[in-house]
This record gives structure tokens, C-alpha cells and sequence, in this order.
């Protein structure tokens, strides 16, 4: 183990501050949302990484820390960071509890180095070290996880990007001046526990960006005119489209590589499949807060029951006060939609978080989950990530309440040849209980 390099822990779920190499080729950083990138070592022209395999615990938000599976003490693991060319050695220490493996998704190289246990090597015993070693052939981005036990310890969230960069000007390859990168993952943790269900499939109840929840995952803070790249991929078991307010962006590549210019168009939304990877890009021109986000409105959410009967439009009076006799603290919820969710701070189990929250400027967001900003402003110093606070809007830029005379409102506008709108009863058959 003295030969190896010494391992590097992250023991904070901040963002840190994008890591510009000193050794091997130059190139532009990225900045991972509420994660690092792996610093390394040189060693004969020979990049050398440490991943540690272990047990983590991370905060989800603030309120709330899950033990999960991850590396170098967080989950997900480090950003791997190289460059188109250069010569990789990664050695995987395993210090979780059963075997593992590191497969390197989107990478070319010998099959051997693949991570596929039983496949392509043997798994990586407790305890024991591999050394994996290739070069990383193309640019582009991609991500890596275990291939051992994978759906105990993808739901437990071992994970990491992975981003190489091109070594020279490439001619698909923007040059931007902010470069993000988050992974897609979804947890289920019964509210008060801190343990992943790691057999659920599909019904999980936090759905996180680096497995951080809204309001725990960072805002993307840029200067207004700034070229942004934002690489996501999906390793959760359903797509996201992931949805950009204010903005245009355009899809410019995927893990199979930057995309020909002929097959770019201009999109809100793009949805991610699963184990798919998306970069996207715009120029911020637009100042402002805007809202990005998982455009799955149950993916905006933190724990919720989905069993929980619809009590719109039930007429409960009276019913409450015999309840109460009962259950003390029971309130009726739901009689007028479920914003009173995000209005009250109903008491919640010990480690767990609110399924709608947050508080802008203006009130509740009423949010929870895939749900971040993108913070444009003028006077963002080129080079700072931090959050500039809440937008101001300017005078007379912000919708307002209307005082004046109402203007007419029609419940059906007359067709094309200037009939009015007929209003048509139409009465079903009667077979099959339909009225
Ligand atoms: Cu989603």
C-alpha cells in the first residue's frame, strides 16, 4: 500500500471549487454540483488515481444524512478528470463490506479493464486493491459504477462522472466558460431510517441530483453572457426530462461522443434515458433565477405517501372536530390542493425531509427533489461559483395583481364562420356502466 498514492476524502457535500490541473495537459476544469474531481499524481507520464471503495454517510439536505455506499467518502464518488491521450492508472481499494467492481462506462480500452466481474476479471475481494490501467482514447463524457452486485450498490449509491477533455481545439467541442456536471440518482429511504431500500424498483421517494435533494443541491451561478456546458447522466431506473427555464439550450453530445452539427436543434427539455449521459449548451444571456429542474412533477418532490386518497372538493365539515376527539393534532389537508404542505411545517419524522419545500424571495417554492437554479447576473465575476443571493426584479419586469375593471371572459369562443359555440349534452350507452 506505501507505493500507492495516498487516498484523497471529501468529508463536505459542498461544491468545490473546479480543480485546475498542475501536472499533464492543460485544459478547463468542470464544476461538479455539490461534488469534487480526484486530485492525482504523475508518475512517468502516468496519471495515478485513488478510488476507496466504502460506506459513506451523506447529506441528502440539510436535516437529512443517508448511509450509503460511495467513494472517497462521499456519494457519489469524485469526478475522474483526464484528457484526450493521456495514459491512466486507477487503483480501486475496496473497503466496502462485500466485493465490487469498477466499470468505466462510455470508455474505450482493453476488454480486460472493462469491470465486469466474472465477465471480464475477477471481482475486487474485500479488502484487496486492483489496479486498473488504459488510454483515455476520446473525448467526451461519461461515468462510472460498480458491475458486481450492481443493483445493491447502484441503489446504494456508488457512482461517479467522468470527464475527458479533448487535447487540443476540437472542432464539436465548444469552448465555454462555465462546465458543470451532475449525475442522476433516486434513493428510497423510509422517513426516519437512513438506509437505502435497495429492492425498490421503482417507487423511490427522494430523487436526487449527486444524491442531494432540493433545497440541498447547489445553484448554478454564472455571469450573464457566459458559454455554459451542463453534463448529466442518468443512472436511476426511469428517464428525466431535465427542463431549463428562460434559455434555449442545444444537445451537443452524449457518451458516444460530441454530436455532428446537423443533428443539434434547439430544446427546453431533453430527456435522459437510463445510462444515458446528455450535454447540453447556451449562452446565459438571460438574467435572472431560473428554475431547472426534473420536468416529472413527482420527481420535484421529497418523501410523500402515493396512497393518500384526493380530498379535493370533499365536504368535511363537521368531520374534523369528532376526528380531533380522537387525534388530537389531526388537520384536514388536501380539501383545497396540497399547498398547505409547503405553507405549514407539519412535524416530520427525525431524518427525513418536508415532500415540498423551500422559500424564495417571494414565499414557498413548494418543491422538493431534481429542482435547482440557474442564477444569471451581470456582475458575476468570471471564475465565481458562489451564490449571488435572490434576483432583483427590475420595475415593472414582474407580474402583478390586477385591480382595475376585469376584462370579459368567454367560456367558448365562436367558430371560424362567426356561429357562437354551441353547447352539445351528450349522454353515453348505458351498457358497461358508462353515464
Ligand atoms: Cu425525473
Amino acid at each position: 500500500m506505501a507505493a500507492l498514492p495516498e487516498p484523497v476524502l471529501m468529508d463536505k457535500p459542498d461544491t468545490a471549487p473546479p480543480l485546475h490541473p498542475d501536472t499533464g495537459r492543460p485544459y478547463h476544469p468542470v464544476v461538479t454540483l455539490n461534488g469534487w474531481t480526484l486530485p492525482w499524481r504523475m508518475n512517468n507520464g502516468v496519471k495515478e488515481f485513488h478510488l476507496v471503495a466504502e460506506p459513506v454517510v451523506r447529506e441528502i439536505a440539510p436535516g437529512m444524512r443517508a448511509h450509503l455506499w460511495g467513494y472517497n467518502g462521499q456519494s457519489p464518488g469524485p469526478t475522474i478528470e483526464v484528457v484526450e491521450g493521456d495514459r491512466l492508472r486507477i487503483f480501486v481499494t475496496n473497503k466496502l463490506p462485500e466485493h465490487t467492481s469498477v466499470h468505466w462506462h462510455g470508455q474505450r480500452l482493453p476488454n480486460g479493464m472493462d469491470g465486469v466481474s466474472g465477465l471480464t476479471q475477477p471481482w475486487i475481494g474485500v479488502g484487496k486493491t486492483v489496479v486498473y490501467e488504459f488510454v483515455a482514447r476520446r473525448p467526451g463524457t461519461f461515468m462510472y459504477h460498480p458491475h458486481a452486485d450492481e443493483m445493491t450498490q447502484m441503489a446504494m449509491g456508488m457512482m461517479g462522472l467522468w470527464v475527458t477533455h479533448p487535447k487540443t481545439r476540437h472542432p464539436l467541442i465548444a469552448e465555454v466558460q462555465r462546465d458543470f456536471c451532475f449525475l442522476l440518482n433516486a434513493y428510497d429511504i423510509e422517513p426516519g431510517s437512513a438506509t437505502p431500500k435497495i429492492n425498490t424498483m421503482l417507487d423511490f421517494n427522494l430523487w436526487t441530483w449527486n444524491s442531494r435533494a432540493f433545497p440541498g443541491i447547489d445553484t448554478l451561478n454564472v455571469r450573464q453572457g457566459d458559454k455554459v456546458r451542463i453534463r448529466v447522466g442518468n443512472l436511476t431506473m426511469t428517464n428525466h426530462p431535465i427542463h431549463l427555464h428562460g434559455h434555449e439550450f442545444t444537445v451537443t453530445g452524449s457518451d458516444g461522443g460530441p454530436w455532428p452539427l446537423a443533428a443539434r436543434v434547439p430544446e427546453v427539455t431533453t430527456d435522459i434515458a437510463v445510462g444515458q449521459m446528455r450535454q447540453v449548451e447556451f449562452v446565459a444571456d438571460a438574467e435572472g433565477d431560473w428554475a431547472f429542474h426534473c420536468h416529472k412533477s413527482h420527481h420535484t418532490m421529497n418523501p410523500m405517501g402515493h396512497s393518500v386518497p384526493t380530498m379535493i372538493g370533499v365536504d368535511h365539515r363537521g368531520l374534523v372536530r369528532k376526528i380531533q376527539k380522537v387525534v388530537p393534532d389531526y388537520m384536514v389537508m388536501g380539501e383545497r390542493g396540497m399547498a398547505d404542505m409547503g405553507e405549514m411545517e407539519m412535524p416530520i419524522p427525525e431524518n427525513t425531509l418536508p415532500m415540498m419545500t423551500g422559500t424564495g424571495p417571494y414565499g414557498p417554492v413548494e418543491m422538493g427533489g431534481m429542482f435547482s437554479m440557474l442564477k444569471v447576473r451581470k456582475d458575476q465575476k468570471p471564475g465565481d461559483y458562489s451564490d449571488p443571493g435572490w434576483y432583483q426584479q427590475p420595475a415593472g419586469t414582474q407580474a402583478y395583481e390586477w385591480t382595475g375593471a376585469k376584462p370579459d371572459t368567454s367560456r367558448a369562443v365562436a367558430s371560424a364562420s362567426g356561429q357562437p359555440a354551441i353547447e352539445l349534452r351528450v349522454v353515453k350507452p348505458k351498457s358497461h356502466q358508462h353515464e
